[in-house]
């Protein structure tokens, strides 16, 4: 779960000036375990919150900033936003992760080359003592007609693997994972967890959109990317917007868009004034969670006979359908024209096909179709792209005995799929 949270929250507004009275942010309510409670609930693996945004306000009491919760009246100035949070998601397993944004409105520094420094140290501060921190999100945004600033990108990673060697650093480019180049949910149709990022940089440096949201076939580093969207129009809380949450259709859309792409998503929940999630909120995440408990409960494919043309062992090709993505099934060659054949035993009826490549060994698979027997002849469900870790794909519910799918292209060697799924999600 992506959380925005800070003086916006209490201004309605996405963009802060960083000339907010700090006075302003007081979340009386203010329950972290709420929040990891409800992300808990959710099925979410982890929580990334705005330790700082662009307006400068640090929701933790930098020693390198006068705008912080220390400056705020939120418990007399003696709250701690991160402290509380690692916290909460130390007691639900939940991952804990940071946004910094490096454009900053209120720094006085912002703009010289002190200010680099500064943004290192705040980091250390955070990454010192509110760790172990699964994930740095690095920002991209900066508005037109602001101080220029050149970021010491190499100083800010170095920060982070010094004191976090695990953790994932987002941003536009990665270097670990990249931005999915849209606000809406949606990575490409085809995504490539590869990208070439030499010469480019983040902000107005990046790639085009469109390369971020497929990736480059072949690119040289593995950088995934991960779908930032939130649940509402904004990124903050506004009372205003308590009755545009997101429906379920159009979560499960944006899962199918994301997680269903090849892609992370990281939904955007955001704290409201009193310092919790609001209903409206909380009640839609459960709501996602049922229906995608419901939809992925039921492995119709699961121990199902798989035939190959050009045949493999029954031993290898039962790896596709023994619902254990750590094996796998595979075939010399580059993979042109390989047909998979599962064999559901009778009519069934489902409407998803989800299916995997044993990541592990890379992305290869550039181009596939999807048939299934009628009971008289074998009928399209499309021609698609790329799979990667996970491609789901979504579709009317028909009825079949058998589906087929043909590898017609790969990145010139041979395909490796470790599980192929076969679902009736309910209709919404
Ligand atoms: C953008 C920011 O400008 C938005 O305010 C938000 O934080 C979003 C996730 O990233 O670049
Ligand atoms: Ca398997």
């Amino acid at each position: 779960m992506f959380i925005h949270f800070g003086p916006n929250t209490f201004t309605d507004k996405e963009w802060g000036h960083g000339d907010e009275d700090p006075k302003i942010f007081n979340p009386k309510k203010l329950d972290a375990r709420q929040w990891a409670r409800t992300a808990k609930a959710a099925g979410m693996k982890a929580i990334i919150i705005t330790a700082k945004h662009h307006d400068g306000f640090c929701l933790f009491p930098s020693k390198y900033s006068t705008h912080t919760v220390r400056e705020s009246a939120w418990k007399d100035g003696k709250g701690d936003v991160l402290k509380e949070l690692s916290a909460a998601c130390k007691e639900y397993g939940l991952k804990f992760g940071v946004y910094l944004s490096p454009w900053d409105r209120n720094h006085p520094d912002y703009g010289t080359p002190k200010y680099n420094d500064i943004f290192a140290k705040t980091l250390n501060e955070v990454h010192t003592q509110y760790g172990p921190i699964f994930e740095q999100w690095f920002d991209g945004a900066k508005g037109e007609n602001e101080k220029k600033q050149d970021y010491d990108f190499p100083k800010f990673y170095e920060v982070v693997r010094r004191n976090n060697p695990q953790a994932i650093i987002f941003s536009d480019i990665g270097p670990d994972a990249r931005w999915m180049g849209n606000e809406n949910g949606i990575a490409g149709e085809t995504n490539w967890a590869t990208l070439n990022t030499d010469g480019f940089g983040v902000g107005a440096d990046a790639p085009a959109a469109k390369v971020l949201n497929t990736g480059d076939e072949g690119g040289k580093y593995w950088i995934p990317a991960e779908v930032d969207v939130s649940i509402r129009p904004g990124w903050f809380y506004s009372a205003a917007t308590d009755d545009k949450v997101k429906t379920l259709k159009e979560l499960e859309s944006i899962y199918n868009t994301s997680v269903g792409r090849n892609s992370n998503l990281l939904l955007n929940v955001p704290v409201n004034r009193d310092g919790l999630i609001h209903p409206a909120d909380s009640t839609r995440l459960m709501e996602l969670r049922r229906f995608l408990d419901a939809a992925y409960k039921t492995n119709l494919a699961k121990g199902k006979k798989v035939t190959t043309a050009p045949a493999t062992k029954a031993a290898v090709t039962s790896n596709l359908t023994d619902g254990n993505t750590n094996t796998a099934w595979t075939i010399d060659g580059a993979g042109k024209g390989v047909d998979v054949t599962i064999d559901l035993g009778k009519a069934t009826s489902f409407n998803r096909i989800v299916l995997q490549e044993y990541i592990k060994l890379g992305q290869r698979v550039k181009r596939f179709t999807v048939t299934y027997w009628d009971g008289k002849a074998y009928k399209s469900l499309g021609a698609h792209t790329t799979i990667g870790h996970k491609r789901i794909l979504s579709f009317p519910t028909i009825t079949s005995s058998k589906i087929k799918i043909t590898f017609t292209e790969t990145l010139g060697t041979n395909p490796v799929l470790s599980e192929i799924g076969i679902y009736k999600a309910p209709e919404l």
